[in-house]
């Protein structure tokens, strides 16, 4: 199939929408959000969507109808419909891998089509998640044993980024659906610090590891596995044992095979699916461990819902779409390098790095497709901690900072621990801080509540800080979906404007190959001859002749 290199008629910034939000941003920049909602009352009401039960209010942020309008120009005039039907239909647009991209292959329902190099994936897809639902019930259920006879109690996934960020977040989000019987760990530095804590009070004969790695090459994700298997081989004795307490998520039977993994313990996976985009794979192997099959299926159909909204509905009512071009409106015109993810949810306490590597590896691009170096911003920096908590480290810089940086708010109108007052506060909290960040508090109010001239400057709020604030009714595994999959789509929509590929991820192998040349230096006998630079050297050095004993 021919790689669709979308070829705009003119470049980004000088397309006419580019040009007209331009003339339109210098209007509006110093207009307040207290004259935007004086000026119209429904405001609240209107700058509102509700669709497959998320429910976004983006009526505090500085924008007009115009905006949005223009905006949606803009997402038009890139071809952004072209592309997400290219991207739906299996086109290979990670043109620099030259692969499809087909996560929303992995949350069709059964029955769907979609053909890959002829092939459709989307019986592949379901015969995998028959196996994994098999295996999961098999270990829940204690018919699948460890080497000794016992019971699994223990599951330790090990995998690193895409292969770790996924199955850790989603197990925390959906904690309170999972198999309270079981422990959940997730090893992926390789740090040993994070294998020995992960592990120190697990017993062998009761854990399974799930060794996750699309590649099945990836440096600490072998190291860990290693260790783990000595770990096991330890206390069991028995060569055998591997084959009782290891499965493996991996595109690559061979390495899993040479690892000594049984393949017929290994959950497959494609090269069409990333790894920031695995969770709903088998990546998801070990959530599913958690949840069970049924909770993972419906995590599947929320991601689903998503997808379907996003391909069918026009933009203008399209959550993705509307995300992505307001995110756009402040990096690019507003120049807001940073945007902040805010669960007032304790369950998505990693989101937001989940979030990070989701948005930062896709879109963190200097080039466009054409391989061009390009004149405007790209992906923004993400980053959030889990209300309440942030208000009391970092808000201050939010509220009254000189950095302008937009806040996404999420939150849930009932709480799985309903320990009253608890919710009500936490969704109270919510509620005042996008208030505070839009209206502010003035000098004159300030006066008028008798506060001394001095300390006026100090406790005005300008206010006119953007948030968008999304609220669904309830935390489960189907939400989680939606919501994951609403981020995905919003970081293809931006990448699909700013013309740059979001699937691909070079920027880290310089320092993978770096890292291993130096290993060999740190490891030699005797001092190796060091080719660095002086800095680079001296570190290696000193590294050399501090760590005896260590
Ligand atoms: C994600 C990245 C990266 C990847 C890890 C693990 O999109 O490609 O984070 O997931 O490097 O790779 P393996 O799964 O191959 O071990």
């Amino acid at each position: 199939m021919a790689a669709q290199m979308p070829n705009p008629p003119i470049p980004l910034t000088e397309r006419p929408a580019w040009t007209a939000l331009q003339a339109h941003h210098r209007e509006i920049r110093s207009v307040h959000l207290r004259t935007l909602f004086a000026q119209d009352p429904e405001r609240g009401e209107r700058l509102a969507l509700e669709a497959i039960g998320l429910y976004l209010d983006y009526s505090k942020n500085r924008l007009t109808d115009a905006t949005i309008g223009l905006l949606l120009q803009l997402a038009e005039e890139s071809g952004l419909r072209a592309r997400v039907d290219a991207m739906f239909r299996g086109e290979p647009i990670n043109l620099t891998e030259g692969r499809a991209v087909l996560h929303v292959a992995l949350r069709a329902p059964r029955g769907q089509s979609i053909v890959v190099d002829g092939q459709d994936v989307v019986p592949l897809v379901h015969a995998v998640l028959d196996r994994m639902a098999d295996f999961t019930n098999r270990v829940r259920s204690g018919a699948w044993r460890g080497q000794t006879g016992r019971r699994i109690r223990n599951v330790v996934n090990i995998g690193i980024g895409g292969s770790d960020l996924g199955p850790a977040m989603a197990y925390e989000a959906l904690r309170g659906y999972s198999d309270r019987d079981l422990t959940f760990r997730f090893v992926s530095n390789v740090d040993g610090t994070d294998f020995a804590e992960a592990t120190r009070d697990l017993d062998p004969a009761e854990t399974l590891f799930v060794v996750s790695s699309k590649t099945f090459t990836t440096l600490e994700t072998l190291t860990n596995a290693r260790t783990a298997r000595d770990w096991c081989l330890r206390a069991l004795g028995d060569e055998q044992a591997v084959a009782r307490h290891f499965v493996a998520v991996s595109t690559n039977a061979a390495d899993v095979a040479r690892f000594g993994i049984d393949p017929a313990n290994m959950f497959p996976f494609w090269d069409w699916v990333g790894g920031r985009y695995s969770l709903p794979s088998a990546i998801g192997m070990s959530l599913m461990l958690a949840i069970g099959p049924d909770h993972f299926r419906q995590m599947l159909a929320g991601f689903h819902a998503m997808d379907a909204h996003f391909r069918t509905t026009p933009f203008a009512r399209n959550l993705p779409v509307l995300l992505g071009l307001i995110g756009l409106w402040y990096t690019n015109f507003f120049g807001a390098e940073t945007v902040a993810v805010l669960p007032y949810d304790q369950y998505l306490g990693r989101l937001p790095a989940y979030l990070q590597q989701l948005d930062m590896e896709s879109n963190g691009k200097h080039v466009n497709l054409q391989g061009r170096a390009v004149s405007y911003d790209t992906g923004p920096i993400v980053w959030g901690q889990p209300g309440t908590n942030g208000q009391h480290a970092f808000y201050q810089l939010i509220h009254q900072g000189t950095r302008l940086v937009p806040c996404d708010f999420i939150g849930f109108c009932q709480s799985l621990n309903p320990l009253a007052p608890h919710h009500d506060l936490l969704m109270a909290n919510l509620f005042a801080q996008t208030e505070a960040l839009a209206f502010g508090k003035t000098a004159q109010e300030l006066a008028a509540e008798g506060v001394s001239d001095p300390l006026i400057p100090h406790r005005a709020f300008d206010g006119n800080r953007p948030t968008n604030t999304l609220l669904a009714e309830r935390m489960t595994p189907e939400t989680l979906g939606k919501l994951v999959a609403l981020y995905e789509h919003k970081v293809f929509v931006q990448a699909a404007i700013w013309q740059i590929n979001a699937f691909d991820q070079w920027g880290v192998e310089l320092g993978k190959a770096l890292a291993l040349e130096i290993t060999p230096e740190l490891q030699a006998a005797a001092d190796p001859p060091l080719a660095h630079d002086s800095s680079t050297n001296m570190l290696i050095r000193r590294y050399r002749q501090h760590r005896a004993g260590s």
